[in-house]
């Protein structure tokens, strides 16, 4: 495609049909994130979408940029080597709460810490859709699951707190149904310097129920007029809200990443892409 073509959502679409239920909410991120990348214009090939196992992980199969189907909760660690080394790509991860804060938990707080400019939706359902309905980290405490017939005992992780508490410089929360706000709020996250999260409300209609859309229609607000996302204890009091979904960027705030200190590290030890060191030399180092 030419350059000066604008390019169009369809664009960044593959030729595979998604084989989500349907009503399943993730036909609803990945439209948006389509629409995202054709608002800032992205060329496909400066564009990577990871993902680990789960429905939501099929979402890489679904576009037309670089992707990469990783294993279970393994997609970030993946994502921040590709980053790494390639810093001029668009570095997108999309997968499961699942995925995501249960198996994938411990790299989610290490890439929050490290700031790695990633951009991660998290497509939250509160429930391990793929496996066919057991309990997630995100289920709320007193939900009856497959794996939990007398109710979930314990209380859920919200992902957005959590991302706050660990660093991440760019968290917002968003709905499934609400293109809108879900485009405005993966501009932003895309273009944000740093570790950006994205928890979606992504209903699973086959192990969540089909009155998920009902249920959580009523409940969502945005943030209050004059927000200022700035502060992290302000971030946190709009996470877990007794009845009420607040949508919006909750926390923003910028500071030096995984890029900019490999850079760093970079220009401290007198490396010259024009003549990189001879991988014997480097292993001599090691083994004098
Ligand atoms: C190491 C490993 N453990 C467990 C599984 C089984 N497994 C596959 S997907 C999944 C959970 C999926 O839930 P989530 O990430 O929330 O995605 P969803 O299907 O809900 O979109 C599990 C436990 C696996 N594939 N690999
Ligand atoms: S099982 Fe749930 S999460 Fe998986 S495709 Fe169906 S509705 Fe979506
Ligand atoms: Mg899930």
């Amino acid at each position: 495609m030419s350059d000066q073509a604008a390019r169009k959502p369809n664009d960044y679409k593959s030729s595979l049909k998604p084989v989500w239920c349907p009503g399943c909410g993730d036909f609803g991120v990945v439209a948006a994130i389509y629409r995202a990348l054709a608002q800032l214009q992205l060329p496909q090939e400066k564009v990577a979408v990871l993902s680990g196992i789960g429905c939501s992980s099929r979402l890489p199969g679904y576009m037309a940029t670089y992707g990469f189907n990783g294993v279970h909760g393994r997609a970030l660690p993946v994502a921040t080597g590709l980053k790494a080394s390639r810093p001029d790509l668009t570095v997108i991860v999309a997968g499961g709460d699942g995925d995501g804060v249960s198996i994938g938990a411990g790299h989610f707080i290490h890439t929050a810490r490290r700031n790695a400019d990633i951009t991660y939706v998290m497509m939250d359902n509160q429930i391990y859709g793929l496996t066919k309905g057991q309990v997630a980290p995100t289920t709320p405490t007193g939900d009856k699951t497959k794996s939990t017939l007398y109710g979930n005992p314990d209380p859920p992780i919200d992902p957005c707190e959590l991302a706050i508490a660990a660093g991440a410089t760019f968290v917002a929360r968003t709905f499934s149904a609400d293109m809108k706000g879900q485009v405005e709020i993966l501009t932003q996250a895309i273009q944000h310097k740093g570790f950006s999260v994205v928890d979606t409300i992504s209903p699973c209609v086959t192990f969540r129920g089909d009155d998920q859309y009902d249920f959580w229609k009523p409940k969502l607000r945005p943030l209050p007029e004059g927000y200022d996302p700035s502060s992290r204890a302000g971030a946190m009091r709009f996470c877990r809200e007794e009845g009420v979904l607040t949508t919006g960027i909750l926390f923003r705030d910028e500071r030096p990443g995984l890029v900019e200190h490999q850079e760093q590290i970079r220009k401290s030890a007198g490396f010259n892409p024009a003549s990189p060191p001879k991988i014997e030399d480097l292993v001599k180092g090691f083994y004098p």
